[in-house]
């Protein structure tokens, strides 16, 4: 739980701000001068401000750098009607360090989604980084040298426990140990030792239960070896703290001369979470990015622009070194089509914009953009180009493992689940070209990136890797920025090609055979940790009778806007998912029956609440029913919920649709007094609790 102040004059503005904050469990603190703002930061206790642009008593710009010159360095999120210019965006994100810049009119429900996704984030009062980086060094030293001692005492326990079978003290020691790791691991970034520790624990906990059971001891010593070999890995080099550019998610957009594109491309990347920017011109963007800022992707227009203007927007994007772009022009001529491929853009869009074609690219490269800090395996026997290759890794933001030998490769893959690997060709016992071969042979590794490394120079090397099915070679010594560059591009095709492979086109939602299996592991997840987990089955009412009197075309455009407000809503751990046609599911991890039901109830108000426009012109309102099920009330497994939502969803239909049913005859806990039925939804609709109606 955070604490937000929200510096507004505007009640309408502050007031269902402060209403989103409070259900998301965060607490609000309304100021509507300046003054108050700095007399409750004084006091202490707030973590995150928002400002607005305009206050009785100062200007946002000005209070946020009255703030600063008091040594204050709490988040802060700037919202104004104003400031939308490249310069005023510069000085609020480099100068005072804002960390998200939001245009008016915004929903409340979608400014608070949005820094609810910056709160785990921000740190109040962090230290410098460079003070981050040494503390962190210094700790995650000490925790890895605890390691050692701990890996020794859980041997002896292990070969005690085969040799002389089951003791009660020992194994409760043992497990006491593995599981203070199992807690602090992640924290020192040591992820894969702290998951290593989770399943050692895990099956220490099960024999503990049933002691005589020869299975259950067999499996300890390989899952203490995979926890001993993950406490061998070398220690990650911390990110850099100091870097805004995970958490604002900003289209910089270099405008035509004649300006025209510009507004509707601004107004759909506000609709779709990104902070849009203009600039003028290629050489005001270049400025903009060589003083450090770097947005989540790029939207250039290439008409007007003559051969001299296209090269300096071809630097700018190499500046760029693979950052997502979009072009538009009012022609798809070749030479527009060539610079967009030289370019390396993702799209090219045609002028009139279509809104539509638009969202989908920048939920893509949104999507793509918040899959975090991506996890890299380097194998090398060089340890001085191991460690050269991880420092410079992690110094930008990659989560970096090295390797030194290709011994245990498969369980660390299996460790770290690496999104690229760096591999180097010449290593003792077996070459690079061979574990890519054997890579491209499994099915779990198939489509990994692999970069391979090598001091070899020659054509035949490179063609020797390229057979080999590595993606692409880079020859040592290398440059930072080159290796980065590559790094970056290969990255974001394979993040993009998962996006195309695992979503809907029309309503940006997980195909089925993606959903389940993230579904599945959800599941498994909350069986493991005993966290709740919810299920709903939704679908379209009367969806038939749109697509009849509305037209074919209508009727997509239903599910597409389904689809889109499904995006903009729950948490980012919620899956979302096209079950098939007019039906949707979602899986709500760490949320019992009743929140779930209560968050599906209100996204049923927004849903019913968005106007569709038909071929002819004239405006319609969809609705839909949905059926939720529990996790360990309504069954174990993903095929049990499922069945229990579908029928909860009939349930729903049968009872006069637009409605949520969470709780049906096979459920054997009555609803909490305050629950479910108690809930508000819009007007008539209804949530039922009934075992009769079906
Ligand atoms: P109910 O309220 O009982 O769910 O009735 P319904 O009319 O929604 O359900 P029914 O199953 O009778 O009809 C669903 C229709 O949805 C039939 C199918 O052609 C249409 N449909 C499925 N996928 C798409 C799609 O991608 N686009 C469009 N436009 N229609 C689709
Ligand atoms: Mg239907």
């Amino acid at each position: 739980m955070a604490t937000i102040c929200i510096l507004e004059d505007d009640k309408n503005f502050s007031v269902p701000l402060a209403s989103e904050f409070k259900q998301h469990g965060h607490k609000a603190l309304i100021c509507t001068s300046g003054r108050e703002a700095h007399a409750a930061i004084d006091r202490g206790g707030i973590d995150l401000v928002v400002v607005d642009g305009l206050l009785p008593d100062t200007n946002g710009i000005a209070w946020i750098g009255e703030l600063r010159a008091r040594d204050s360095r709490i988040p802060v999120v700037f919202v104004s009607s104003f400031w939308r210019d490249l310069k005023s965006y510069q000085t609020l994100t480099q100068d005072l360090g804002v960390v998200l810049v939001v245009h008016k009119p915004v929903s409340a429900v979608v400014l608070a989604g949005q820094i609810g996704q910056l709160l785990p984030k921000v740190q109040p009062d962090a230290p410098v980084p460079a003070a981050i980086d040494r503390e962190f060094e210094e700790l995650c030293l000490e925790f890895r040298e605890s390691l050692h001692p701990v890996v020794k005492e859980l041997g002896e326990a292990v070969r005690k426990l085969l040799e002389a079978g089951y003791m009660e003290p020992d194994v409760v020691h043992a497990r006491v140990l593995v599981h203070n790791i199992r807690g602090t691991a992640r924290s020192y970034g040591l992820p894969a030792v702290g998951d290593a520790a989770a399943l050692l624990e895990d099956a220490l906990v099960s024999l503990m239960e049933k002691p005589a059971d020869q299975a259950r001891i067999r499996v300890i010593p390989d899952l203490f070896r995979t926890f001993a070999d993950a406490a061998r890995l070398p220690c990650p080099q911390p990110a850099p703290a100091l870097s805004h550019r995970s958490s604002v998610q900003t289209l910089l957009i270099v405008a035509d001369p004649a300006g025209a594109t510009a507004p509707a491309a601004a107004a759909v990347a506000e609709e779709t979470g990104f902070t849009p920017v203009i600039s003028g011109s290629a050489e005001e963007a270049a400025a903009f990015m060589e003083g450090g800022s770097r947005p989540s992707a790029l939207m250039i227009d290439l008409d007007h622009l003559d051969a001299s203007a296209r090269q300096s927007i071809r630097e700018l994007t190499a500046q760029c070194g693979g950052l997502p772009v979009l072009l538009s022009g009012s022609d798809g001529n070749l030479q527009n089509r060539i610079d967009a491929v030289h370019l390396g853009a993702v799209r090219f869009l045609e002028k009139p914009l279509d809104a539509d074609r638009m969202r989908e690219s920048m939920r893509q490269i949104r999507e793509t953009a918040s899959a975090g800090s991506a996890p890299v395996l380097i194998v090398d026997d060089d340890e001085q180009f191991l460690n050269l290759a991880a420092s410079v890794l992690s110094r930008n933001g990659f989560s970096t493992y090295a390797l030194s030998s290709t011994a245990n490769l498969m369980e660390v893959l299996a460790q770290v689940r690496p999104e690229l690997l760096i591999l180097d060709i010449l290593m003792p016992g077996i070459s690079g070209f061979d574990i890519c071969k054997m890579l491209r042979q499994s099915t779990a590794w198939r489509n990994l990136p692999v970069i391979v490394t090598t001091a070899l120079t020659g054509l035949d090397v490179r063609v020797a890797a390229f057979k080999a099915g590595a993606d692409d070679y880079l020859t040592k010594p290398f440059v930072d920025e080159e290796l980065l560059a590559r790094i970056q591009v290969r990255l974001d095709r394979a993040r993009l090609e998962r996006e195309m492979a695992e979503r809907d086109s029309l309503t940006g939602l997980l195909l089925r055979r993606p959903f389940v299996t993230s579904a599945q592991a959800a599941i498994a997840d909350a069986r493991r940790t005993g966290r709740p987990l919810s299920i709903c089955l939704i679908d379209v009412d009367h969806f038939k009778k749109v697509n009849d009197q509305r037209g074919h075309l209508a009727g997509d455009r239903v599910l597409s806007g389904f689809g889109r407000l499904l995006q903009s809503r729950f948490r980012r751990e919620d899956l979302r998912g096209r079950w098939g046609g007019e039906e949707f599911a979602i899986v709500l991890p760490g949320q019992d029956v009743v929140t779930s039901a209560q968050a599906i109830s209100r996204f049923l108000e927004e849903f019913s609440a968005m106007i569709f426009t038909d071929d002819l012109g004239n405006e319609f309102t969809c609705t839909f029913s949905g059926g939720v099920a529990a996790l360990g009330y309504d069954g174990a497994t993903l095929e049990d919920l499922i069945k229990t939502a579908d029928n909860r969803l009939y349930c729903a239909k049968a009872g006069g649709r637009r409605q949520i049913v969470s709780m049906g005859g096979s459920t054997t806990s009555q609803p909490e007094p305050d629950g479910p039925d108690s809930l508000q939804l819009p007007h008539d609709s209804k949530l039922l609790v009934p075992a009769a109606i079906c």
